[in-house]
């Protein structure tokens, strides 16, 4: 389990606030020999709540801060005073974490929607104080009760990002180059691989304001359907795509060839989930404006029987062929395909930017992959999750 504690997924312990006692008191006043019960009730624990927000693009501030606590209920006083209701800890999370009971495994919430909100441990009721006890018999009760428990659980939270479409391809093929060119994402670019560690999202807008999301999801290597590179962790977030967009270096740029490129991707997914294979496709061949590009294409076709979307994300060739296709894939009305909740509109959405986790990506990424726990001394605080 450990391995795959990457960013986009993160087990936490949730607790709510315990309620506070009911107090147990007697009401004394000058010239009031005995003035009867007034303890007062004990406050309500907080709860832990999740909410969706489209301001988190991961789970890193919970790896590194696991522990969700809300603050306990106060205890009732004298003079019916009741105890402060303990503060609610609010998490923001990413639009489209799923969360788990980590014990069971089950499906606890869907978080999908922005704003949407969902309690995962419920405080404890605060307890009566002895006020409540009194009667024609006991005029003079000292019966109250504690306060509820807390409730503790561990959850594991896996994000899978939420959007029409995923890109899929080797590192440095091109993806971020191409969601940068469609949508005001701003994904970085460079020519290393494993720059995108963070899937990121944009919109492709129409002229008639129709609205596409394409998810900007990190490369994909060999081997990444039995884990290798993180791959278990990246394929997860084309789970729910409605369609995929295979992305090739046309050119060749890293010494590969583009053909073994496709198969090795499309067989990847395919292992990962015959399903997920199955969705509508767009074979996109980048990089056009090199001319190993060029001399490259009919081999493609022939290894593959694909004629892909030409398009150069340097010069802007193919593109508008490209955008056109992918509204004609990803037809609105089955969008968010495969979501567990009710499909959600996320069209207005913003799209994300390019920050991602702080510090270099190869650096990050040797250290997830030697499973290192960064120090925890970058870490966010709670509140201002980004
Ligand atoms: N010549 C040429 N270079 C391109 C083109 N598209 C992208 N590149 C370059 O290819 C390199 C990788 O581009 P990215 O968009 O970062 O690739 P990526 O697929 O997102 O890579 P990872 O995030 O590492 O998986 C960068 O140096 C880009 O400038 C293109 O159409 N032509
Ligand atoms: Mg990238």
């Amino acid at each position: 389990m450990k391995s795959k504690s990457f960013i986009d997924q993160v087990e936490v312990i949730v607790r709510s606030g315990r309620g506070g006692d009911g107090a147990m008191s007697m009401r004394r006043e000058a010239l009031v020999a005995f003035g009867g019960p007034d303890g007062g009730d004990g406050g309500r624990g907080g709860d832990v709540v999740f909410r969706a927000s489209q301001h988190v693009n991961s789970l890193l501030s919970l790896y590194y801060d696991p522990k969700c606590f809300a603050q306990d209920g106060a205890p009732g006083q004298g003079q019916k005073m009741f105890g402060k209701r303990g503060r609610d800890l609010v998490v923001d999370v990413p639009c489209g974490t799923e969360v788990f009971d980590a014990d069971s495994g089950l499906l606890v919430a869907d978080i999908v929607e922005p704003g949407q909100k969902v309690v995962v441990a419920k405080g404890g009721a605060g307890g009566y104080g002895n006020v409540h006890f009194k009667s024609a018999v006991n005029q003079a009760p000292t019966e109250h009760t504690p306060g509820g428990p807390a409730e503790e659980r561990r959850l594991r939270l896996e994000l899978k990002t939420i959007a029409d479409a995923g890109l899929v391809g080797f590192p440095n093929a091109g993806k971020s180059s191409l969601l940068s060119s469609l949508s005001s994402a701003t994904p970085k670019i460079a020519s290393y691989p494993f720059t995108t560690l963070n899937p990121i999202v944009g919109t492709v807008v129409y002229d008639d304001f129709a609205k596409v999301r394409v998810a900007d999801v990190p490369g994909i290597i060999e081997g990444a359907s039995k884990g290798v590179g993180l791959g278990h962790a990246f394929l997860r977030h084309l789970e729910r795509a409605r369609a995929l967009v295979y992305v090739i270096d046309l050119a060749g740029v890293d010494a590969r060839e583009p053909w073994t490129d496709y198969q090795v991707l499309r067989r990847e997914v395919d292992a990962y989930s015959a399903e997920l294979a199955e969705r509508p496709t767009i074979v996109v061949a980048n990089k056009v404006d090199l001319p190993e590009a060029r001399a490259n294409l009919d081999r493609f076709v022939a290894e593959t029987g694909v004629t892909p979307i030409l398009v150069s994300c340097t010069t802007g060739d193919g593109l508008d062929e490209f955008k056109a296709r992918l509204r004609e894939v990803v037809r609105p009305e089955t969008r968010f395909h495969h979501t567990h909740a009710q499909a959600p509109d996320l069209s207005e959405m913003p799209d994300t930017t390019g920050e991602e986790v702080p510090a270099e990506a190869i650096e990050r990424f040797a250290t997830f992959l030697k499973l290192e726990k960064p120090k925890a001394k970058s870490h966010p605080s709670r509140g201002n999750i980004h």
